[in-house]
């Protein structure tokens, strides 16, 4: 995961990582990554980016974060959808998204929390504790939330490791959760403003807004491109586009995915796809999906359906809403951020109609013919609204397999038996 041409290691050792560690995880990676992504054939020719990209992970980007706070920048750390990235980037500080998606170091994290915590929150403790994650080491401050009981009691132990500033979500979305949002919004001003020195000003955070609606646009216009038959892109690769907008430099990715987007613009109006148009097409949804766990998207792909769309926070969640770019004061702005973010749909809220609107509206919308809903084990949220949407998605006469997994490779073989089952009955 880095240029061989380049030494990284002083780097590294100076945040302080196990270079020992480190090095496994470096090792194993990029043969999971040429399993999954460089064996399949037709992508897109802009998706070398994305290979450039995650083969630099701990490399080039991290060397940018460096560059950045040498400069008097921060690198503010995130761990979900509600925290928002116009704020931080007004401020002067560069966004990373530390959710993670492979296990590490579980017998340390173990120690802290039970077993039967979800994947999402034992990983990414698991790279801070086995010091193996540049981008946490990198933080000038962890922005955590009042979300699942999970993640909100394991800020209170990670905070123990590094700084943690939690926001509260509220859990319903009446006008008074609204106000006690839109207040959170002012605090989290006040604390990036202690940590960054700065203030904020409305020429920033216009900047700010429209730069991360831009990159919100330029994926909206690479999915849209999914919704073709033949699909032009491997959901696996659309995936990764989503996964990397969580670390990547704004304006860059934006520019490179929009080169994707015309690329598969001109594929779709010849007719050129990853799949052949008989493919079955499925909707996922779900829990969130952070690198490098793509492993549910790599088992429907190679059984030989695709993935057209992702109700997810690496997913549509992340990219389908915008925030109002005409309001003319700081407050104004900070108003139609609150708007926005507490529009996103998440299984934490009670209760949520939304979702199972996105759900049915996509699965219309990218011709899917099946959904899988995939939660991670003992993530509550996700597992029991499972139920509605397997419900409201039968009333519309879409099919549904539910998967309940975690980041390990022990239940591949049997989740693959059930999938290809599933797309079988598709296709009859
Ligand atoms: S907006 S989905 S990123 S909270 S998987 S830790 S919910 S037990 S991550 Fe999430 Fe924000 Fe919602 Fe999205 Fe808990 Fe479930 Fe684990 Fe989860």
């Amino acid at each position: 995961m880095s240029d061989a041409t380049v030494d990284y290691r002083p780097m590294w050792q100076a945040l302080g990582l196990d270079l020992e560690a480190h090095d496994m995880l470096l090792t194993a990676i990029p043969q999971l990554y040429a399993d999954a992504y460089l064996s399949q054939s037709d992508r897109p020719e802009g998706m070398a980016y994305f290979d450039f990209v995650l083969s630099e992970i701990h490399g080039l980007r991290i060397k940018e974060l460096q560059d950045h706070k040498a400069a008097g920048g921060t690198v503010i750390g995130t761990f979900c959808l509600y925290v928002p990235e116009e704020i931080i980037r007004a401020l002067g500080g560069l966004a990373v998204g530390l959710c993670a998606g492979a296990e590490w170091a579980y017998d340390q994290v173990e120690q802290l929390l039970p077993r039967n915590t979800c994947a999402l929150i034992k990983s990414a403790m698991g790279f801070k504790m086995g010091k193996v994650c540049p981008y946490v080491e990198s933080a000038d401050l962890v922005i955590g939330e009042t979300t699942c009981d999970g993640k909100k009691k394991a800020y209170e132990l990670f905070g123990e490791l590094a700084p943690v500033y939690v926001m509260e979500l509220p859990q319903m979305k009446r006008p008074q959760d609204m106000s006690l949002w839109r207040s959170e919004l002012d605090r989290l001003v006040t604390e990036l403003e202690r940590v960054s020195g700065r203030t904020l000003t409305l020429e920033a955070l216009q900047k700010a807004t429209k730069e991360v609606n831009d990159k919100r646009r330029a994926l909206q216009r690479l999915n849209a491109a999914r919704a073709a038959r033949p699909a032009p892109i491997s959901g696996k690769d659309a995936l990764l586009a989503v996964q990397v907008a969580f670390y990547d430099d704004v304006p860059r990715f934006t520019q490179m995915v929009n080169r994707i987007a015309d690329e598969l613009e001109q594929r779709v109006a010849a007719g050129k796809g990853v799949a052949p148009c008989a493919a079955p097409r499925v909707l996922v949804t779900g829990s969130p999906m952070s690198l490098p766990n793509w492993k549910v998207h790599d088992l429907v792909e190679k059984a030989g359906g695709v993935v057209v769309a992702e109700e997810l926070c690496t997913g549509a969640r992340y990219y389908e809403k915008l925030v109002a770019e005409d309001a003319s004061t700081v407050e104004g702005l900070l108003d139609d951020i609150a708007t926005k973010y507490l529009d996103i749909n998440c299984a934490c809220f009670t209760p949520n109609p939304g979702r199972i609107d996105d759900v049915l509206r996509l699965a219309g919308q990218y011709k899917a013919d099946g959904i899988l809903h995939y939660a991670l084990q003992f993530c509550a949220p996700y597992q029991i609204e499972a139920t509605t949407v397997e419900r409201a998605a039968r009333e519309a006469g879409i099919p549904v397999l539910r998967v309940d997994t975690d980041y390990s490779m022990e239940d591949v073989g049997q989740l693959g038996t059930r999938i290809e089952a599933f797309l079988e009955m598709l296709q009859g």
